[in-house]
């Protein structure tokens, strides 16, 4: 049985709580307090070196970390994956776009600004105009299309997480029309779940 480590709060876990219940996979899930440091227990950290959520076991010794290594995975051989390969490689551009230029840059001053607000102000001067910019790629690719690559897929999902939770760190998404009808086609997918 596949069994989920998840945490509420997290996008990231959001990612992986809505792709088990869009493609209907069954799985027992493992709940985290992340402000509790549950996730920095060395038992936690034994199993999985990452020490973050989201994180998966299989029923062998196979156990995967970050929330998009984990989506590419199980959506293996289902309509979240596609498998010509010119539209996967998109997926895969826009997967590690998301790490690399939204996730931290969003999700970080989001943080902050529940947990340390005397902090968000102070490092808003280096997460806003990264964000910022990363918004308006999305803008701009989605001022054309419907979804980021091709059909509907686990690009969407992985960029979605932390686009949605853009106004918790300050954003006006309002800025962001293409954006903001894209969030919304998201929701109507069959299944969609809110982030706790
Ligand atoms: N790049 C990783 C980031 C994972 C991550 O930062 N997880 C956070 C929650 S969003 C976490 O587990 N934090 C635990 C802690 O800091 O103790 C991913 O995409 O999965």
């Amino acid at each position: 049985m596949l069994v989920f480590y998840d945490a509420p709060y997290s996008g990231n876990t959001w990612k992986v709580r809505l792709l088990l219940r869009q493609l209907e996979i069954p799985h027992q899930v493992v709940k985290l307090d992340l402000f509790k440091g549950e996730a920095r227990t060395p038992g936690f950290r034994a199993r999985n070196p990452f020490g973050r959520v989201p994180f998966i076991t299989e029923d062998d010794d196979f156990s995967l970390s970050e929330s998009n290594a984990i989506l590419l995975h199980l959506s293996r051989g289902s309509f979240l994956l596609p498998a010509d390969p010119r539209s996967l490689a998109h997926v895969h551009e826009w997967m590690f776009f998301e790490q690399n230029q939204l996730e931290l840059n969003i999700g970080l001053p989001r943080i902050f600004r529940k947990a340390q607000p005397a902090e968000a102000e102070r490092l808003d001067s280096y997460f806003r105009p990264r964000a910022v910019s990363a918004l308006k790629v999305l803008e701009r690719h989605l001022a054309s299309r419907e979804w980021l690559a091709g059909s509907y897929s686990v690009a969407d999902i992985a960029l979605c997480a932390y686009t949605q939770l853009a106004p918790d760190a300050g954003h006006d998404l309002a800025a962001y029309p293409s954006v903001s009808a894209w969030l919304a086609r998201i929701r109507a997918q069959p299944g969609f779940i809110e982030l706790e």
